[in-house]
């Protein structure tokens, strides 16, 4: 009898593993969505995530899960978490992290590990490879667990590193024989940890936002201009604040479009070309002088030459401070997160704000009016076949009647276009290629938008864009997601009319004619629709909107009516005459 009693103690302690111990760490932690694809060791994380209540939306590959995370992570502030068996999928999953770091996306790539002990002697264990070092120079933060009892601290500094500071991409090692691990449960309690205050403040320094404000106020023909950083920080009521306060022209960068409606007076994106050699002194707020901003000097900013500087003076607000002077002189950095900055240029401002020159104001309002109009003609055509223009007409009056629709983006003609032609009106609305303008984002990107906000998703795609994840539209039916996507069809990668001047196969450029996208949607008893009009593409996508219905429409666009490259022909190289 003396004996028995330690043996019923044991049998009732309970205990838990590593598998729980990952499900509760999350959860503590308020991360409730996974991305993942399952297998080899992390089918049962999957399993048990969604027993226990998590969102585990599972894919068809996983770059379009990690996509997927990297979107939600800027969407909602939270590190989307994308979860991936060993090597190859890690491998997979690796492109979406390296797009989170540099888009500077809050995204943790969770991928289950061979055995380190094979793993480093290179025994070769079953998909072996050394997943952590590849993943350090890719991510902002990489950390490998191998106790259960450290699941805690592993979670909770993933979350630290992937939104404090510039938000990135952090990679979580999670070796097979950690989930496994059994440990006394009250224990295991213990060591998780809850993160308090993952993104703290950074309040800029007062002699920082007093030296911005005075450039500011000198400055003759000031320009502002919004970057996703901006749209990311979520201070959207005193940005506009900023914005029309100062009575100063700004111009959105791709993923800032509607941060204030496009239609709104001060807003320049009609008149880019103009306020960009223009301008005397810009205020970046949460964008870099990168080369969708031609890095700040040549013939775009009027500049002589290709690197000569334009003259302008630049205010750069930005939470990293390493971006000022990356391309050219900053002279009034401003180092905090865009909330506090912009509440502390409010603050500052409260003595009284004079408006830009008039003359300023009016250059540009003359510029805006003149290429709106030469648009408005140009989408008043109905040309047959139906072009991107006339098809875009339509996306731009649907997107108008839905402004919480999320319209996802992909392509180069079908991008570029659409982002000039289609106005946004509500912020973080418009999600697209990034700093990278990589295609393959489209269909993780839908899911995430339609699983993370619940808003009906419009998706406009190239048809090459789309074959990138064109596997996903499974996915989308499966979760019966409210995704209405478009294929631009130009039969090919910018168009559909190279020739192979040998004969022979197809030019690389071109694709199968007269594709029918629309039966993929068919395939997973979802709606396919075939538009080769303006009027059946209107019908489509109303109909699409109405039903909340997963919905792919095949838009037969003129395959003559491509650029190469869209609006970056230029970046072609060119070789020097051929012999
Ligand atoms: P875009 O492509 O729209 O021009 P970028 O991706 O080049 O924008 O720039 C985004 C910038 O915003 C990055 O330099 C990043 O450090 C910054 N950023 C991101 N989040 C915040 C934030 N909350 N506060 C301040 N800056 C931020
Ligand atoms: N691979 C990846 C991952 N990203 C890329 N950007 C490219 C290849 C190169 N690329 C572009 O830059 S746009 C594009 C490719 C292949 C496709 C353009 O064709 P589309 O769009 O059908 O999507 P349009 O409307 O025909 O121009
Ligand atoms: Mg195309």
């Amino acid at each position: 009898m003396g004996t028995a009693e330690p043996q019923v103690a044991a049998e009732t302690s309970q205990l838990t593993d590593g598998f729980q111990l990952v499900i509760d760490a999350l959860k503590l932690n308020g991360l409730d969505t996974v991305y993942a694809l399952p297998g080899i060791p992390i089918t049962d994380l999957t399993r048990r995530a969604q027993a226990e209540g998590l969102r585990v939306l599972s894919f068809r590959h996983e770059q379009n899960a990690g996509y997927a995370a990297s979107i939600a992570g800027f969407l909602t502030q939270k590190p989307g978490i994308c979860l991936t068996v060993s090597a190859p999928g890690f491998l997979n999953g690796l492109n979406a992290l390296a797009h989170a770091t540099t888009n500077c996306f809050p995204m943790i790539l969770i991928s289950g590990s061979s055995e380190r002990e094979i793993v480093d002697l290179q025994q070769g264990d079953y998909e072996e490879l050394d997943q952590l070092a590849i993943a350090k120079p890719l991510a902002k933060a990489a950390y490998r667990v191998l106790h259960a009892e450290d699941i805690g601290i592993g979670v909770a500094r993933a979350i630290r590193a992937a939104v404090s500071g510039r938000p990135g991409g952090v990679y979580l090692d999670l070796p097979a024989k950690l989930f496994a691990q059994s440990i006394d449960a009250e224990a295991a309690r213990k060591t998780l940890i809850k993160v308090v205050d993952p993104a703290p403040k950074q309040i800029p320094a007062s002699d920082a936002v007093r030296r911005a404000l005075d450039l500011l106020k000198a400055a003759k023909r000031p320009l502002i201009i919004l970057g996703k950083g901006a749209a990311y920080a979520q201070a959207d009521a005193d940005i506009r604040t900023l914005v029309e306060k100062t009575g100063i022209p700004y111009l959105p960068m791709s993923m800032a479009k509607g941060l204030l409606p496009d239609t709104h007076e001060q807003c320049a994106s009609a008149a880019r070309s103009f306020v960009l050699p223009g301008a005397d002194v810009v205020m970046l707020i949460g964008a870099r002088l990168n080369w969708l901003l031609s890095h700040g000097k040549g013939k775009t900013w009027g500049g002589k030459g290709h690197k000569d500087w334009g003259g302008q003076k630049f205010i750069q607000v930005d939470i990293s401070p390493q971006e000022a002077d990356s391309n050219v002189r900053i002279d009034a950095p401003v180092v905090g997160d865009i909330g506090s900055c912009v509440s502390a240029f409010l603050n500052e401002m409260k003595t009284g704000w004079a408006k830009p020159p008039a003359e300023w104001l009016s250059a540009i309002q003359e510029k805006k009016k003149g290429n709106i109009a030469k648009m408005a003609e140009t989408l008043a055509k109905d040309p047959s076949p139906m072009n991107f223009h006339s098809a875009l007409n339509v996306v731009r009056d649907i997107v108008k009647a839905n402004p919480d629709a999320i319209l996802v983006n992909e392509g180069a003609n079908a991008l570029d276009f659409t982002r000039s032609i289609v106005d946004m009106y509500k912020p973080r609305k418009r999600i697209d290629v990034g700093t990278w303008g990589i295609m393959g984002i489209g269909m993780g990107y839908c899911v995430a938008a339609a699983v993370a906000t619940k808003q009906q998703v419009i998706a406009i795609e190239g048809d090459s864009a789309f074959g990138f994840s064109g596997m996903e539209v499974e996915t989308i039916c499966r979760y019966d997601l409210p995704v209405c996507i478009v294929v631009m069809n130009n039969n090919g990668v910018y168009k559909g009319t190279d020739v192979n001047p040998r004969g022979g196969d197809v030019a690389p450029t071109v694709f199968v004619k007269g594709a029918r996208y629309d039966k993929i949607a068919e395939a997973f008893g979802g709606v396919g629709m075939h538009a080769t009009t303006p009027a059946q593409l209107r019908k489509a996508m109303e109909e699409a909107i109405r039903s909340r219905k997963p919905t792919l429409i095949n838009a037969v666009i003129d395959e003559t009516a491509g650029t190469e490259s869209g609006r970056i022909t230029s970046l072609n190289p060119t070789a020097g005459k051929k012999k």
